[in-house]
């Protein structure tokens, strides 16, 4: 299974894994996450809101789960959260309204950039291949700065590596970042004194990807013959 295979590599290298609710309150989604009350990732049209409700939602990534990690103890913290979340979106071959998640996180004294890209290069090369390049280029996440976002080499061997990788060779597979300062004063740490990286991907992609799925609807319409084709390894 796509989950044990990830949880397998951080868990070697130290990290333990950290779970929570799903129905969640706007503080640990969004404002601890740096989300202010106007950003657009708030608007009904993207979150699941509980019926009646403007505070408790369906959780749109797992960082609230290490939001709550944080603000109920102390660094060294060295998580993973993986677990189900929920978007108000158009279902497509591409995105779907649920999908699941790892996030990762790792806040003590002096991390560092460097620690970080070493820490996803032994991931990259553990979960796609031991001869696995990566890129980093920069993004925008509101909860880290400086953000880039991680490539691998997939290379252009037929005519789908050309369509998913858009011509360049190089796909996509998670988002980083150094946690902004901000957002560990939100939970409760020193940015003076610790800092720390942070990092999210999500399964379905990471599994299309091992096993060449092309539609992630697939795996929410539980047609047996799909199903039937994959074995867990416990
Ligand atoms: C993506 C990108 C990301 C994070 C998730 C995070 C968590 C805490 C603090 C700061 Cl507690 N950041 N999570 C950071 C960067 C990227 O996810 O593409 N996910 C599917």
């Amino acid at each position: 299974m796509v989950l044990n295979k990830i949880v397998s590599i951080f868990e070697r290298i130290g990290f333990t894994v950290a779970e929570e609710r799903e129905i969640e309150d706007d503080w640990h989604n969004f404002s601890a996450m740096n989300t202010p009350d106007d950003h657009p990732a708030r608007d009904m049209q993207d979150t699941f809101y509980l019926k009646d409700s403007v505070t408790r939602l369906l959780r749109t990534h797992t960082s609230s789960v290490q939001a709550r990690v944080m603000t109920t103890s102390q660094p060294p913290i060295r998580i993973i959260a993986p677990g189900r979340v929920y978007r108000n979106e158009t279902i497509s071959a591409r995105s779907h309204c649920q999908f699941h998640q790892v996030e990762g996180l790792y806040i003590d004294e002096k991390v560092s950039f460097a620690d970080m890209k070493q820490t996803l290069l032994y991931f990259a090369r553990e979960m796609y291949g031991i001869q696995t390049e990566i890129r980093l280029r920069p993004s925008y996440f509101p909860f880290t700065e400086p953000s880039a976002e991680m490539d691998v080499y997939w290379g252009l061997k037929d005519e789908v590596d050309h369509r998913i990788t858009k011509g360049t060779g190089w796909l996509e597979i998670l988002g980083c970042g150094m946690v902004d300062p901000q957002v560990l004063k939100n939970c409760g740490i020193d940015p003076d004194k610790y800092s720390g990286f942070a990092f999210g991907m999500g399964i379905e992609r990471q599994a299309m990807l091992l096993y060449r799925v092309s539609d992630i609807r697939m795996y929410f319409e539980n047609d047996v013959r799909f199903l039937k084709q994959f074995h867990s390894a416990q």
